[in-house]
């Protein structure tokens, strides 16, 4: 979704004000009721292509009514939340083709498509986002580290900022594992805040699967070390949603692994 803060910054990188002009403030883009330039015009046009919700027929209506100097208005919040939950299907049916041949690691061998799935649930039920863009990434989140998808496959499927999100939360798998473990304690506490979230919630489910099972081939040792690490990791991610961060402490404490702040 295109936010306030986003076109602004977007209409600013033109030197263009537009403290004189009547923004009209839709649920996921903000035009202004006099006539466009063109250069604006292209530019908020370009961020709106990377937004799923919106269909090329509704862009190219919206420009129509641009280039013709009438103001873009969407007539209800209703046509936003629906496109929220087409995004939202489309994310879970994807990740659900993508993940079709994983199982997960217990004795069952769970699908796991019940983990990103399980995730986004945490942000939504238990964190309390309705961020669609959070949800989106939380849905698709180990598609490219651990399926044949590529970024630009994510990108021209959700958008740019769900692809962004997703980037920060994918580990580099040309790295050893040894190194991958060390570099999410470093860089947690540079990532953005959405993708934060969804790390917290990813940590949160796994942990919580630990906590039900050993996995097959785990020593107790190995699994204890993943607490400590996991705790390590989520120490760079605090301050983020305090649901989330309080459910986890809840599991570190339990395991003794709770980093003193
Ligand atoms: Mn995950």
């Amino acid at each position: 979704m295109v936010n306030l803060k986003t076109f602004l910054y977007g209409v600013s990188r033109h030197r263009l004000k537009f403290a004189n002009r009547i923004l009209v403030i839709t649920n996921s883009a903000l035009w202004s009721q006099s006539v466009l330039p063109k250069s604006i015009y292209m530019h908020v046009c370009a961020f709106n292509t990377a937004v799923p919700a919106r269909s090329k027929d509704v862009l190219e209506q919206h420009k129509q009514l641009a280039m013709a100097g009438k103001p873009v208005v969407e007539d209800s919040g209703e046509v936003n939340g629906s496109q929220s939950i087409i995004s939202l299907i489309n994310c879970a049916d994807f990740a659900a083709i993508k993940h079709r041949n994983q199982r997960r690691k217990d004795k069952d061998e769970t699908p796991y498509i019940n983990h990103p799935v399980g995730v986004a649930r945490i942000l939504a039920v238990e964190g309390g986002i309705t961020d669609p863009v959070v949800l989106q990434a939380a849905l698709l989140h180990d598609t490219v580290e651990d399926t044949e998808t590529s970024f630009e496959e994510i990108e021209k499927e959700f958008g740019k900022e769900v692809r962004d999100i997703v980037a920060e939360v994918t580990d580099d798998k040309s790295l050893p594992k040894m190194e991958r473990k060390h570099l999410q304690i470093k860089h947690a506490p540079y990532k953005s805040r959405k993708a934060k979230l969804v790390k917290l919630a990813d940590k949160l489910y796994n942990l919580r699967d630990l906590e039900k099972e050993t996995p097959q081939g785990w020593t107790e040792t190995r699994v204890q070390e993943y607490f400590q690490w996991a705790s390590q990791v989520v120490r760079g991610l605090r301050g983020t949603n305090e649901n989330i961060e309080k459910e986890l402490d809840k599991i570190f404490k339990a395991r003794n692994v709770l980093e003193e702040t």
